[in-house]
């Protein structure tokens, strides 16, 4: 049984990608902040051997401290998931708030980095391994008011072309999913709890599901060990652009 490693697990995408993961077979390790979400997930995935891990992907010492706990059964991983991540805010750049741009660049961009560390001595030891990192449409398009959180996806895009070429000695897989508008909490973290701005970003189209997302992320770790299907851009039919939207 491979074991699949999925940060950002109690929400979402990471969540519907732990679904279709245990559904392939997969031992998971499930990662995020909100306990009480991963066990009601692991609940759900009765069956799957799971094992839990609480932390801030921003925290290094803590990400460092909760990969080394992992139980012998768990330690060997062979996918990892860098899903944890969100939007903060959405204003022009001489209104942001630092604070938000700290919680992307330190989430989106350095917690990728600080989980790929710990968990790539598993991989670089048994020259296996396939690491899937969930960029977005904002990583190929700049949009107005979306500044530091394209680019915390555009230095997603570019660490993954680098981890992949810096990965190739030991026969590791690395690649990106990019969706487009996906249905989630996304947007309530973008807009700080305010759920009826948040709905808005959804209205008049069919926004992608997480299990839309989730579906191509278990293509891509069930293809065989010699294909690696190393960059996705998924967007909604009714999505041209990241801002350019068709509504009813
Ligand atoms: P959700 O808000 O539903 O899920 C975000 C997940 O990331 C949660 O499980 C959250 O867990 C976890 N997370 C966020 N910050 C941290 C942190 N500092 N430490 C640990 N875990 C963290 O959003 P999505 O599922 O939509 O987002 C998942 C990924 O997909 C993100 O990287 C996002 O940028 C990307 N994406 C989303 C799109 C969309 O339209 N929804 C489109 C393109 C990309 P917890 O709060 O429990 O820690
Ligand atoms: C999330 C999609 O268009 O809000 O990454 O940036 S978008």
């Amino acid at each position: 049984m491979k074991t699949a490693f999925v940060t950002g697990a109690s929400s979402g995408i990471g969540r519907a990608t732990a679904v279709a993961l245990a559904e392939a077979g997969f031992r998971l390790v499930l990662a995020g902040r909100r306990r009480e979400r991963l066990e009601e997930l692991a609940q759900q995935l009765a069956g799957t051997p799971t094992h839990l891990l609480t932390f801030d992907v921003r925290d290094r010492a803590a990400v460092e401290t909760a990969v080394q706990s992992l139980p012998a059964e768990f330690q060997d991983v062979d996918v990892l998931i860098n899903n944890a991540g969100n939007a903060h805010g959405l204003a022009p750049i001489q209104s942001g708030n630092p604070q938000d741009w700290d919680d992307m660049l330190d989430g989106n961009v350095k917690g990728l980095l600080y989980v790929s560390k710990a968990v790539l001595p598993a991989m670089t030891r048994r020259n296996v391994g396939h690491i899937i990192n969930i960029g977005s449409i904002a990583g190929y398009e700049a949009y107005a008011n979306g500044n530091v959180y394209c680019a915390s996806k555009a230095a997603v895009a570019s660490l993954t072309k680098c981890m992949r070429l810096d990965l190739l000695p030991h026969n590791i897989r690395v690649a990106e999913v990019n969706p487009g508008a996906v249905e989630t909490e996304f947007s309530e973290v973008r807009f700080k709890g305010d759920t009826e701005r948040a709905a808005k970003v959804y209205e008049g189209f069919e926004p992608l599901k997480a299990e839309d997302v989730a579906d191509v992320i278990r293509f891509m770790v069930t293809r065989p060990p010699h294909v690696n299907v190393a960059e996705v851009l998924l967007l909604p039919t009714a999505q041209g652009a990241a801002t350019t939207i068709r509504r009813s």
